[in-house]
């Protein structure tokens, strides 16, 4: 059979498994769209209003369906509109295929000549990317796509970029049918390495579980709950691994790290051996990275050998993917011993509660309206601190934050491809009024892609996080941090023709949510928070867990 290259894209996504991708046109993609036209029953187009929201809304869908994301955008400034959103998926090991268009290189030669919209793409997204693709010969197209699919989501999953100059689009060849590229078999998890571990968790006497996002990712939770109920032993989630216990968890400590918990950080900074799994002990994990966990020894399990002994030196790496680490490890280990350490835990917990403001009030709200089911997405900032403190995730995947890119404005985008993969479930984006200023035009996707969200603006009239540095940091002199008052955010719902709501007070708040869920439609939330609402505790930057702040 006969296709054109824009055409053989489209089939090889649909033979992926593809059934919704983000995309924005233009000129070098029109054929791409052109094949879309056909098969719209097949695949559902999400036309975002901005590259970067198609890309975060790519992401948020991944993160959501366990499934690659695709974005499509056209060459230029519709390539490097793509770059944040790229980069945020990389940091946190989100499977995305980027397709770009790119200027033709037949029947005369525009590449490399500075044409209009010319960009090299792969050039600028290296760093960003476990691969990319410059595709050069039509007939390579129906491989390279089946390929970058392997490699988005294989191992550790990333980003893939594949960059298609238009004529390789326009031109036809004859299209394979499928069967080539399969995932190479997984490793098998040393039992060596995994009877050491053993050997090490039945010496110890007070154990800690630390689990990053990479048990998410590897749809571990089940196995992780397993191993720490069998042992008995406490554990302390990174950010991104926060949902893979539900909150309410009797050995959940919650979130280790700046911001963690008082728990997770003294349990942390008490233990005699830590295990760490899906994790790259980044630096909001330990912030003094040569006295992270001083007293234990540190057993790492991870699917990506390069992050061992990166941050963390390790006195045990196992490599491998982490359910089936979690699940060899767990016959291994010892029945729980003496529950001293527990009590010791307990005991510190009693002494010193999390401290609760006005912003934990509002997520209680959301929590008791939205029910166990609901997926929470965040921007960047002080509110997502208070969503990771805060929020009793039950679910794993039900939290979609931008972790190691920390990139204000994602969660717009990231709550319409999250309400895209699970259109049954509630999705509410916990949003600050600086995030949501940078892309809310994405409200007009989702009242015309018909994909309802909720943001709720817990609004406190500044760029708190970076506020709270300068008032804790800088001698409280507010530079840049005291911005746009003045927008009213109701206005800008409705304008966007979306639903807007403000609320003046976090007693108020649980009424107004319920008719936002009521309504099944996008809505806006204007809440107030004080300027001056603090995130706490707090470890300072480049600091260890003794030097916490608890207020
Ligand atoms: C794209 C981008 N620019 C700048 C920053 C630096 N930054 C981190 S948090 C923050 C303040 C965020 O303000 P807001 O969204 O209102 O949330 P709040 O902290 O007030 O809850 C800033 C400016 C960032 N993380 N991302």
């Amino acid at each position: 059979m006969r296709l054109t290259g824009a055409q053989i894209l489209i089939q090889t996504l649909i033979e992926q498994g593809v059934d919704t991708v983000f995309g924005f046109p233009g000129g070098y993609v029109v054929d791409i769209f052109d094949a879309l036209y056909d098969r719209a029953g097949e695949l559902r187009l999400i036309v975002p209003a901005h590259e970067q929201g198609g890309t975060h809304a790519a992401d948020g869908y991944a993160r959501v369906s366990g499934k690659t994301g695709v974005m499509i955008a056209t060459s230029g400034p519709g390539a490097t509109n793509l770059v944040t959103g790229i980069a945020n998926a990389f940091m946190d090991s989100v499977p995305l295929v980027c397709v770009t268009g790119n200027v033709p290189l037949k029947p005369v030669n525009m590449m490399g000549r500075d044409s209009f919209q010319e960009i090299d793409i792969r050039g600028v997204t290296l760093p960003v990317t476990k691969h990319s693709y410059l595709v050069t010969d039509t007939a390579e197209l129906a491989d390279t796509v089946r390929e970058a699919f392997v490699i988005a989501h294989s191992g550790r999953p990333g980003p893939v970029l594949i960059d298609i100059p238009k004529d390789v689009a326009a031109e036809s060849c004859e299209y394979n049918s499928p069967g080539r590229f399969v995932p190479r078999p997984r490793k098998p998890v040393s039992e060596d390495k995994l009877r050491r571990a053993a050997e090490l968790l039945r010496q110890s006497e007070r154990p800690l579980l630390f689990c990053g996002g990479g048990v998410v990712a590897a749809n571990a939770s089940g196995a992780l709950a397993a191993l720490a109920e069998r042992l008995g032993i406490p554990v302390a989630a990174s950010l991104m691994g926060l949902t893979a216990l539900p909150a309410g968890h009797p050995l959940f400590l919650g979130m280790i790290g700046m911001h963690g918990t008082p728990a997770a950080n003294m349990a942390g900074g008490r233990c005699d051996l830590l295990l760490g799994v899906g994790t790259r002990f980044s630096d909001r994990v330990a912030g003094d990275r040569r006295r992270f966990a001083p007293n234990a020894k540190i057993i790492h399990i991870d699917i990506d050998p390069s992050e061992f002994d990166k941050n963390v030196i390790c006195d045990l790496s196992v490599e491998g993917d982490a359910k089936a680490a979690l699940e060899q490890l767990s016959p291994l280990v010892p029945a729980p011993g003496p529950a001293a350490w527990l009590s010791e835990i307990a005991a510190f917990k009693a002494r010193r509660p999390m401290p609760e403001g006005t912003a934990a009030r509002y997520l209680q709200a959301i929590r008791a309206a939205a029910g166990a089911d609901a997926v929470i997405v965040t921007d960047v900032g002080q509110h997502q601190m208070w969503t990771a403190q805060y929020y009793p995730f039950t679910q794993p995947r039900g939290l979609v934050t931008s972790g190691g890119l920390g990139a204000m404005g994602f969660g717009l985008g990231a709550a319409i491809g999250a309400k895209a993969a699970a259109p049954r479930r509630t999705v509410v984006l916990v949003t600050g009024d600086g995030s949501f200023s940078m892309n809310l035009t994405e409200l007009a996707a989702a009242v015309t892609e018909d994909l309802p969200v909720i943001a709720v603006i817990l609004n406190n009239g500044v760029l708190g996080m970076v506020r709270q540095w300068q008032k804790m940091f800088h001698n409280n002199r507010c530079s840049g941090t005291e911005t746009r008052r003045a927008t009213d955010y109701v206005k800008v719902a409705e304008a966007f023709g979306a639903e807007g709501f403000r609320v003046d007070t976090a007693e108020a708040f649980g009424a107004v949510f319920g008719r936002a869920l009521a309504s099944g439609r996008t809505c806006v939330i204007d809440c107030r928070v004080g300027p001056d609402e603090m995130v706490f505790p707090m470890i300072p930057p480049g600091m260890s867990g003794k030097d916490i702040l608890y207020e």
